[in-house]
């Protein structure tokens, strides 16, 4: 049986006591954000009352569905109690047998259909997300589905999007992800590059869209792969873009390769925490929109902060987490015992086999398609340091680097746009293809080289922790307590 859509996990998600709905009116102007946002870690989240909306062709929204671990593992079909580590390997083991998708003939997106002067993006409730946000942002967790012209395939991924129009939607593209180097094929050719919105599929397809994951295959095969059943997909009716058959909406259009046609987009309050630069971007001039009746908008609260983690950030380390362990095992890398990605770098956790171990995988996800958006800072500590616990970490890299050695740049590598680090004349997309990033490893390996093993020590490479006594004093202590008068 195909994967089923966004309803279905809704009344799944209710029937599990994981589902809030929110029947007192709220305003799509900024009230509705901070209300996801604070319930972060609550339930999910079906806003049934929106200010200007009670009577548009789309009235009620769906947040959250993927803020907490229990959720994202019903998502996957995973018991609710999965533990962490569980979760990333039946992804990582899922990765390995992609699921093929279904094409349909029509589907529940074809219910109705508008096209040309009808088109009015804001007949759907489309929050102001931010105080300082450019617009109203459409995109917040839909997929863009593009083909490459050479190779015919197919890419999905999650880039924001902002209303600049009845019928106009202005996009964050950078050149160096998947629909960008598509974009790059159509300035060649001279041509406007068709374009598919994708709204209130399945989550899966946000949770891979929003993720590195390399082709072939694609986006929907993986998706399919994780959910372990083939996506039901129909083609669009204005390109030959394939899109879920029961999606809630899709947004078919035309994006020109053509600078004059480019409209501003943003700010935007960011997965950083910080607003995005605005600029002048790509537009989606938009044909037509199919859609279920009554359409359920799926969006996404960003901004992660000190105490502050979105939908997205969350969703994004289970997958990046996979990725980056999958991507080390197919690059020979051995001894990778564990992995973490965020608060701050990615850390990763091995047994330690040979000198320039910790550098290599460094290298090996720096080098790879996997450190383009989110991977800039990378820690790698030997099995014996807890990557759970920041003191163990802080403790590794107080004792066991050397800065001038074991801080290791690569220098000049593409990197986001949004990192707050690069100077702003580099952060310019459209000019670069990425952001110029410096990016960083910190090697917090015992150094073999310096640190031999030593009799001295006992065998090993470093004097042995002098904050344990003796299993006999333990308990002698233990069972004298009271005497010494505590
Ligand atoms: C909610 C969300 C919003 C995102 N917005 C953008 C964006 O506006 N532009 C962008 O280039 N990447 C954005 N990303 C990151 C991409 O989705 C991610 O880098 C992914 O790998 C892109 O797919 P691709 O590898 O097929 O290009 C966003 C991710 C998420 C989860
Ligand atoms: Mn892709």
């Amino acid at each position: 049986m195909a994967v089923k859509g966004l309803r279905e996990w809704i009344a799944t998600l209710e029937g599990a006591g994981e589902l809030k709905r929110i029947t007192a009116q709220v305003d799509w102007n900024l009230e509705l954000a901070e209300i996801a946002r604070r319930s972060h870690g609550g339930p999910a989240l079906l806003f049934e009352n929106i200010k200007d909306h009670r009577h548009t062709l789309s009235t009620r929204l769906f947040i959250n569905g993927l803020s907490s671990f229990p959720r994202m593992c019903m998502m996957l079909g995973l018991q609710k109690d999965t533990r962490y580590p569980d979760l990333i390997k039946a992804i990582r083991d899922r990765m390995k047998n992609p699921v093929q998708p279904e094409i349909r003939q029509t589907g529940a997106v074809k219910e109705h259909i508008i096209r040309g002067d009808q088109v009015d993006l804001l007949q759907f409730p489309v929050p102001k997300w931010h105080p300082l946000d450019g617009g109203r942002y459409i995109d917040t967790f839909s997929g863009t589905v593009t083909r490459d012209p050479d190779t015919g395939e197919m890419n999905f991924g999650v880039y924001r999007g902002m209303v600049a129009g009845k019928d106009k939607i202005s996009k964050l593209l950078q050149p160096h992800q998947h629909w960008g180097l598509h974009y790059q094929k159509y300035q060649r050719l001279q041509r406007e590059m068709p374009v598919a919105v994708v709204h209130g599929a399945d989550d899966i397809l946000p949770f891979v869209g929003g993720s590195a994951f390399s082709h072939p295959p694609d986006e929907y095969a993986i998706a399919g792969g994780l959910k372990q059943a083939p996506l039901a997909l129909v083609k669009c009716e204005t390109n030959d873009l394939l899109v879920p058959a029961d999606a809630e909406f899709v947004v078919e259009g035309r994006l020109s390769t053509d600078e004059a046609s480019f409209m501003t987009e943003g700010p935007f309050g960011e997965f950083t925490g910080y607003y995005g630069w605005s600029r002048k971007r790509p537009v989606i001039q938009v044909d037509c929109i199919t859609h279920r009746s009554d359409p359920i908008f799926r969006g996404n609260v960003e901004g992660a902060g000190e105490g502050v983690v979105s939908e997205s950030v969350f969703m994004g380390n289970a997958s990046l987490s996979a990725l980056v362990w999958d991507h080390l095992e197919k690059a020979g890398v051995p001894g990778v015992l564990d992995l973490r990605m965020r608060p701050g770098p990615l850390t990763v956790k091995i047994r330690k086999m040979y000198a320039g171990h910790g550098r290599q995988v460094g290298a090996a996800i720096f080098g790879s398609w996997l450190s383009k958006e989110f991977l800039k800072w990378v820690i790698v500590v030997d099995e014996d340091i807890d990557i759970r616990d920041m003191n163990e970490i802080n403790r590794a890299i107080r004792d066991r680097m050397d800065p001038k050695d074991d801080i290791v740049i690569f220098p000049a590598m593409g990197g986001c746009t949004l990192d707050l680090a690069s100077p702003s004349e580099l952060k310019d997309e459209m000019k670069y293809g990425a952001t110029p990033q410096n990016k960083m490893l910190f090697d917090a390996t015992i150094d073999w080289v310096k640190h031999p093993v030593r009799e001295e020590y006992g065998g090993r490479r470093f004097p042995p922790l002098s904050t344990e006594t003796l299993p006999e004093i333990k308990d002698l202590v233990t069972r004298r307590w009271k005497e010494y008068g505590f």
